[in-house]
């Protein structure tokens, strides 16, 4: 469910947007809109988008299909020139569009021009392989053969974005697609379609030819028909593991080349030899930053028995001094939560965790409803300790702002802790011991590991993604990225002039 409603009645004071389809922007079908809700306040309305429907897809894909054939045969270079001048003007656009997401999403301005600044880094970045795009050659095992493989084109992608990161996850998606040569049509999350809006507005003016990206705002109705249109040879999916789930399934119907990057339930291990101090602030960032709304939030703090004591006071103690407001106010620490759907699950499990799991609520667990914070969807920074292996709050991702802290006496046992969910996003080590650190990286089974910082912030050339339930084995980001939108092809060019039969024939020596 999202935090935008079906506009009832057409406000002439709220700026409307439309879809992007062939070049050209569009009303949906339906003739409906959503609204798209300040989530620091509900009476402030973003922007009212189409409410899309598979009629809207099918004219997406359509136009992605006819714009295929040419963006695929554009030198790769060439591709990378238009991506170059998108990153220029994501660059030149971004106070506005920081101000803009936090207004969309709710996360404090620094964290939103963070995430404007990852969608720069991506581009400029990835634009980067439109020179290298390596594929390689190899000897081939017959006499005047020549052997070697290049990367190709998958074909049509559908790109489905969540709302917590609005304009870095879709460039993740979007710029290696293009790059590759693909064409796209995105459906971007609900909650926050006016950064994905920015970004597709972006590749317009940097020239991109019509057709190439298409955007269809909407709801799940909207993602399914993009998901099981017959046309579309690629799904990437950041959501839930539920939704990827269905999206899986679907996938593997028509054979569609699937990437999926879910859940993570990750931990920061803190050692009894770790600069104390130094973890308290990695965990209250990685927990707390973006209201705990991140894939790779750290939900779990596994502190050793020597230090837990301490770590847990001073954790506290610097929990309740966070600032909850208006992210765009700049003293505030933690903005809002996305929608009441959000707040009700965070607070379901501060219940699970005081009632069923009966652990020690040491600070925050309330919802904010006095003054400024009764007009959006605040809660209090929570932390829970004396929290046990396999308690729900320690097993299940909450995605809001909620931390878990449980003891250990080993690091053996903390890396069990640590592994012992269904998740392998994100995971962190404090300690000063070059011996532990290793071994912790080398135990802990996630796709991303750090060493004396929180769970979050990967960087852009880097491989991002899980283990177990967080994915299916792809990773985003980096040139790892590059195996999920382009298809190996192997190429064999026999200049013998005469027939040559692999494995078959004998080469004489
Ligand atoms: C996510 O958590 O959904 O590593 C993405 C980070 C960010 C990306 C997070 N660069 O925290």
């Amino acid at each position: 469910m999202a935090k935008a409603k079906e506009a009832k009645a057409r406000k002439t004071s709220v700026k409307t947007y439309n879809n992007y389809i062939g070049g050209e922007w569009v009303k949906s079908s339906s003739g409906e809109w959503f609204d798209n809700v300040n989530p620091a306040d509900t009476t402030d309305i973003v922007g009212r988008f189409p409410r899309s429907n598979a009629d809207d897809v099918d004219r997406a894909v359509e136009a992605a299909k006819n714009a295929a054939v040419k963006w695929r045969q554009t030198p790769a270079p060439k591709r990378a020139e238009l991506l170059f001048t998108l990153a220029e003007i994501l660059r030149d656009n971004k106070q506005r569009y920081t101000e803009e997401m936090t207004r969309e999403m709710g996360k404090v301005v620094k964290e939103a021009g963070g995430d404007v600044q990852e969608a720069i880094d991506c581009t400029y970045y990835t634009a980067g392989e439109g020179r290298r795009l390596h594929g390689f050659t190899t000897p081939a095992e017959m006499k005047n053969k020549f052997a070697m493989c290049v990367r190709q084109p998958v074909g049509l992608c559908g790109l489905i974005t969540p709302f917590n990161f609005p304009m870095a996850i879709p460039s993740w998606k979007l710029i290696p697609a293009l790059v590759c040569g693909n064409t796209v049509v995105i459906k971007s999350g609900e909650d926050v379609p006016l950064s994905a809006l920015n970004l597709v507005k972006a590749c317009e003016q940097a020239g991109i030819p019509k057709g190439v990206v298409n955007l269809v705002n909407g709801f799940g109705d909207a993602g399914a028909a993009l998901v099981e249109h017959k046309d579309v040879r690629l799904i990437s999916f950041t959501g839930s593991t539920k939704t990827g789930g269905y999206i899986a399934e679907q996938c593997a119907r028509d054979n569609k080349i699937v990437s999926l990057e879910m859940g993570g339930k990750n931990a920061i291990i803190v050692m009894d030899d770790a600069d104390i101090d130094n973890a308290v602030e990695g965990s209250l960032w990685g927990a707390f930053g973006t209201s705990g709304q991140r894939c790779t939030a750290s939900s779990r703090l596994v502190v050793h028995k020597k230090v837990y004591k301490k770590f847990v006071d001073k954790l506290a103690e610097r929990a309740k001094g966070l600032r909850v407001g208006n992210g765009l106010d700049p003293k505030t620490d933690v903005g809002p939560v996305i929608h009441e759907d959000a707040m009700q699950k965070i607070q379901g499990y501060i219940e699970i965790g005081k009632k069923v799991d009966k652990a020690k609520l040491v600070t925050g667990g309330n919802r904010l409803t006095k003054g400024d914070h009764g007009k959006g969807w605040f809660i209090e920074p929570t932390v829970f300790a004396d929290v046990k292996p396999g308690m729900r709050i320690e097993q299940e991702e909450i995605f809001g702002p909620v931390t878990s802290v449980v003891p250990f006496a080993t690091l053996d046992e903390a890396i069990e802790i640590v592994n012992g969910v269904k998740y392998g996003l994100s995971s962190a080590i404090y300690t000063q011991d070059v011996n532990k650190a290793f071994y912790a990286m080398q135990e802990l089974y996630t796709g991303i590991c750090y060493v004396n910082s929180a769970t979050i912030g990967a960087e852009v050339h880097l491989p991002f993604g899980g283990t177990k339930a967080t994915g299916n084995g792809h990773r985003e980001a980096g040139t790892q990225v590059l195996d999920i939108f382009s298809e190996w092809k192997a190429l064999y060019v026999d200049y013998s002039g005469k027939l040559q039969k692999a494995q078959i024939d004998e080469v004489e020596i």
